[in-house]
């Protein structure tokens, strides 16, 4: 699958403010791609991806975690983290992507894990810190990633836990082992 198949997909299954969204983590991940020499090509093509299923319903993610043997734990935490793990499965059956480089990126694009390949780190933060993005903390991980790729990493894990905690929402476990494992290996 080429980038003009791979936006012709999600252009289909965004809305047009998260295909907007989806340009601009493409063009973040490549800047960061080229700035720690990841293969720019299936960073981009990751990241147009990487919401591909944003939009599937709450049911059919759900049902499909079953029928694809996902983690059951990720039926407990939320529905806001099932599109990205979903979703690499989607893209896999729907899309026939087979590069597991690609298909991890979009997996944990929304929770991290720990020691992510660099692909990984890459989709997780330029989905983060992409401009259209306004977070509080958001322009240190900015500042951030131009030195550190675990070092933003750790920041926006840090945000986020924080974001989870104070509205006394789950915190999926592979987001705190990814918290974890950054701030153990520093
Ligand atoms: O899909 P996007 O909006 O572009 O961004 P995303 O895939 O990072 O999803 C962000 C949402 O996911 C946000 O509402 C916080 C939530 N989230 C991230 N990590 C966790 C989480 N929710 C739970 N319950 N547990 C997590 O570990
Ligand atoms: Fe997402
Ligand atoms: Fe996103």
């Amino acid at each position: 699958m080429n980038e003009a198949e791979a936006f012709a997909a999600v252009r289909k299954s965004l809305k047009q403010r998260r295909f907007e969204h989806t340009e601009r983590v493409t063009e973040e991940a490549e800047r960061l791609a080229e700035m720690y020499g990841a293969d720019v090509g299936k960073a981009r093509l990751a990241a147009i991806l990487h919401d591909y299923a944003k939009y599937r319903s709450p049911a059919e993610m759900r049902q499909t975690v079953t029928k694809a043997g996902l983690n059951r734990n990720l039926l407990y935490f939320g529905d806001e983290i099932l599109h990205s793990f979903v979703g690499a499965y989607y893209i896999m059956e729907e899309l026939g992507i087979e590069d597991e480089d690609i298909l991890s990126a979009v997996r944990y694009h929304t929770t991290g894990r720990a020691d992510m390949k660099k692909l990984e780190k890459i989709i997780f933060l330029a989905d983060y810190i992409e401009p259209g993005r306004s977070f509080p903390g958001i322009e240190e991980v900015r500042e951030t990633a131009k030195a550190s790729l675990d070092e933003a990493c750790l920041l926006s894990l840090k945000n986020t836990i924080g974001f989870l905690v104070k509205k006394k929402k789950p915190v999926y476990p592979d987001t705190f082992e990814a918290y974890n494992y950054y701030t153990m290996n520093k």
